[in-house]
């Protein structure tokens, strides 16, 4: 029964949407499209979050709390319609009004673009801090960029990747502001040349390109309370919308490249995941977006302070997120002295007790590195002030602590004629930390250790986490009622409350509905699969999922190569017990990463192959979903049995897909890589199936130069079979794999797929044992389920406040 109260707000949503309808489309919602359905929920949406957000500005205003910016190139925020709508506590009040008016809630939302401002992990991390601060009432605030083309769109023809222009804003974006008046200007390029002014030496920086960065803010919205922080993003324009000078000289074509020059800054996303590109426009967006945020930061900060800038520190903290954003460091110093005039010491003092900064990754082609030549021709003036950085903390060196001339230079910010950008990084700020405990240990021990050595001070961990609010409650509905009838609805802001899950491990009606839950969301996905791929999946089959970017060291390779295998089996005997699989695939390669769209192609082929085999029985389904996204990844975690997490032991900083499957029951079959080491530590070694060298072993194979393929090759026949299929015409018109072969072989297999293959194939056979034994495999989901608490994001950013920001 509903109370007058419900009954009468579900009234006042239903007129207020159908005036809202007539607004948006100029029609009656019965002539209305689906867009235009959507684009009116949105508004009321809107509506109602923007004064939760205009409120929550005035409150920060006027209580002093230490406001903490995230600086990232990348916020992979995924559709936001339905988690404001849940946020407000709204769902029921909408899904009941949208179904009085006849219409279809879930069409509706489907028209939502999932805006791709990010490549994967580092920007989804960003995403989810930002809720999680939300939804924890803390002030913290995402500073970014403005893509007009988001992260390309997959698709996959002839079993291949074909990358298509994402527009993500050719509709309109509703939960956006435009702010005009708060625009900055960035300057690039130009001359810089010294000049006595009253008697002092000074520089002047003139024939500069000035860029007005506009910023858009969108509502960050907490669950379940009035806080709405925002994302800045900002975008570039021209300052004129054409340079009059040329135009009345009659070059026409001038005129308007000056406009899109500008605009070319914020046209799209790099691609690269884990890859560094080294291009001039990357830094241009690097400086643009470093620029614009720190002003604005600055200014509002001297309003609200009298003009003081002496504890700014106190009350603000600027995160660095990777390298991207290391240009903090010394553009913070060109404002506070430059445009504030403060003294180098004063500022330096300012600017590093300001600055934290996240390391992501371990891979050396990730870390960034430029040349001095494009830094000084493209920001002069921030090149210069890196250089007096790096002197003056070179000289640190040497008298202060002692070290030698070849030390100094190991530690250096310019090597090579190239900035190091986490060594810049590291220098200006006064906190750095990795993503899991592993990754971390490998920064202070190897890739940072210099650094740690001297500043063990400044060596940090926090483990990522992601909200529990998109990748369960509002994703996987049945299971959140099932948790919420059992344990009450306090787990939801404390995910440590999970764990009151575990009185029902032995719970019959719960295990039943538990069970059905997952295979409810699997019929789910095999829907989606039908309809996408035309191949008809058995939900009764072991789901076994593989998604994230697609990526040597993440090994998607490993899994193929493995399905090959059980191929293989099958044909040899056909009879043998066999428990079905679908193994399924998803993820984005980068489009100039030739190796990367070579593991696509193969995936598809080994789908073609064995999905088309009548000797199979259907016993075996492979599955490649194109344009993985958030979106799909929403109807994906639900639905996992095994989560794939095997990347080559020490590469994968921490993961974050693991602990969106884990948080959806699926058990973990892993390297001890990453989040995954503590993902064994929170359910135990009887809920986790792990396989493979350890991060150590890998170093002491690396160490050598490698293991040997060719003698693990030869060794094992089942690895002569596929690897010789990957050659000898098994995939038809579908093509040879000649460079995964060599790569393999050739040169040695640097992620140690064939080394770790045989352990793998136990790890996987270990895992068919388990899942004829239902009560084993449903306490193993329920360990996982019950134990995911500490990867939430609200805990990673508390981890944050306390440890890092000093905030608690
Ligand atoms: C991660 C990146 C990354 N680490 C460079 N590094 C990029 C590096 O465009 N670029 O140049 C883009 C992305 N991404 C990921 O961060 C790690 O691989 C994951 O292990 C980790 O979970 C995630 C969040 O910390």
């Amino acid at each position: 029964m509903k109370s007058p109260t419900q009954l009468k707000e579900i009234e006042d949503f239903k007129s207020a949407y159908i005036k809202k309808i007539e607004e948006v489309s100029g029609e009656y919602l019965a002539l209305s499209s689906h867009l235009n359905q959507y684009q009116a929920l949105a508004e009321i949406v809107m509506e109602k979050v923007a004064t939760q957000w205009a409120k929550t500005s005035a409150q920060y205003d006027t209580i002093p709390h230490k406001r903490v910016y995230l600086f990232s190139i990348e916020f992979l925020i995924g559709r936001l319609l339905k988690s404001y709508v849940n946020s407000l506590n709204w769902e029921e009040t909408v899904k009941i009004a949208m179904h009085e008016l006849g219409l279809d809630y879930q069409t509706i939302l489907d028209q939502e673009t999932d805006p791709g401002l990010g490549n994967g992990g580092l920007g989804r991390l960003m995403a989810c801090f930002l809720e999680s601060a939300a939804t924890l009432g803390l002030p913290f605030h995402g500073n970014g960029i403005h893509y007009k083309h988001g992260l390309f769109e997959q698709k996959i023809i002839n079993g291949e990747q074909v990358e298509v222009s994402d527009n993500w804003l050719r509709n309109g974006y509703p939960f956006e502001i435009r702010k005009p008046n708060e625009s900055v200007i960035v300057k690039f390029y130009g001359d810089i040349h010294y000049e006595k002014v009253n008697g002092a030496l000074t520089f002047v920086y003139e024939n500069y390109e000035p860029i007005l960065a506009v910023p858009y803010d969108l509502p960050v919205k907490g669950y379940h309370n009035s806080t709405v922080n925002s994302l800045r993003l900002w975008s570039a324009e021209p300052l004129d919308e054409f340079d009059l000078l040329s135009f009345n000289k009659g070059q026409f074509i001038d005129a308007v490249r000056h406009k899109s020059e500008a605009e070319a800054i914020t046209q799209i996303l790099y691609p690269n995941d884990n890859e560094a590109g080294g291009k001039l426009l990357r830094l241009k967006q690097e400086y643009f977006f470093v620029c614009a945020g720190l002003k604005r930061i600055i200014s509002r900060f001297k309003r609200f302070n009298q003009n003081c800038l002496d504890d700014f520190s106190e009350k603000i903290a600027i995160h660095i997120n990777d390298t991207h954003p290391a240009l903090c460091g010394p553009e913070m110093m060109r404002i506070l002295m430059d445009d504030e005039g403060l003294s180098w010491n004063d500022a330096w003092k300012i600017t590093q007790n300001s600055l934290t900064f996240t390391n992501h990754t371990v891979l050396p082609e990730a870390l960034e590195k430029w040349p001095v030549e494009m830094m000084k021709f493209l920001i002069p003036r921030i090149y210069m002030i890196i250089e007096e950085i790096n002197r003056q903390f070179g000289e640190s060196l040497r008298l202060k602590a002692g070290l030698n001339e070849l030390q100094i230079s190991a530690l250096s910010i310019i090597q090579d004629n190239q900035i190091n950008m986490a060594n810049l990084a590291i220098v200006c700020s006064h906190s750095v930390n990795g993503v899991a405990e592993l990754h971390s240990k490998i920064l202070k021990e190897e890739t940072f250790n210099g650094y740690y050595k001297l500043f063990p001070e400044r060596f940090h961990s926090v483990t990522n986490g992601v909200t529990p609010r998109r990748f369960l409650i509002n994703c996987n509905t049945n299971l959140r009622d099932l948790i919420t009838e059992s344990i009450g609805t306090e787990w939801i802001k404390n995910l440590y409350d999970l764990e009151n899950l575990m009185r029902f491990k032995n719970d019959l009606a719960f295990a039943k509905r538990f069970c059905q839950i997952k295979l409810d969301n699997k019929i789910r996905l095999s829907h989606y699969i039908k309809q996408q791929n035309q191949i008809v999946v058995n939900p009764e089959s072991i789901f076994d999922i593989q998604v994230k970017r697609i990526h040597e060291y993440k090994r998607q390779l490993l899994n193929a190569l493995h399905v090959l295998h059980l191929y293989n089996c099958l044909k040899a005997n056909p009879n043998q017990e066999f428990i079905p699989r679908t193994f399924i695939f998803a993820g984005k390669a980068a489009p100039g990463y030739y190796f990367a769209k070579e593991i696509i192609k193969l995936i598809n082929a080994i789908a073609e192959l064995v999905n088309n085999d009548p000797a199979i029985h259907d016993r075996i389904k492979v599955v490649f979903l194109a344009n993985f996204n958030v979106s799909l990844g929403e109807i994906i975690y639900p639905a996992a049995n095994i989560s794939e997490q095997i990347s080559t032991a020490g590469k994968e900083a921490s993961g974050t897909s693991n602990m969106k499957f884990m948080m959806n029951g699926a058990i973990t079959l892993g390297t001890m890589d990453g989040a995954n080491i503590e993902i064994y530590e929170a359910v135990g070694k009887e809920n986790i199936v792990t396989f493979g060298l350890s991060s150590d072993e890998v170093t002491h194979y690396e160490k050598q130069g490698g293991y040997s393929s060719i003698e693990v090759y030869e060794s094992n026949e089942h690895i002569q079979k596929i690897m010789h299929q990957l050659i000898d015409g098994t995939f038809g018109h579908l093509g040879n794999f000649q460079s995964i072969y060599d790569s393999l072989l050739l040169y040695n297999d640097t992620y140690f797929i064939l080394k770790d293959f045989d352990s793998y194939l136990g790890a996987q056979k270990r895992i068919n044992s388990i899942f004829q034994d239902k009560t084993k495999w449903f306490n193993m989901a329920l360990h996982n389920v019950a134990y995911s608490g500490r990867f939430s994001s609200d805990r990673a950013v508390l981890d944050y406040q306390k440890k890092i920001w000093k905030t608690i």
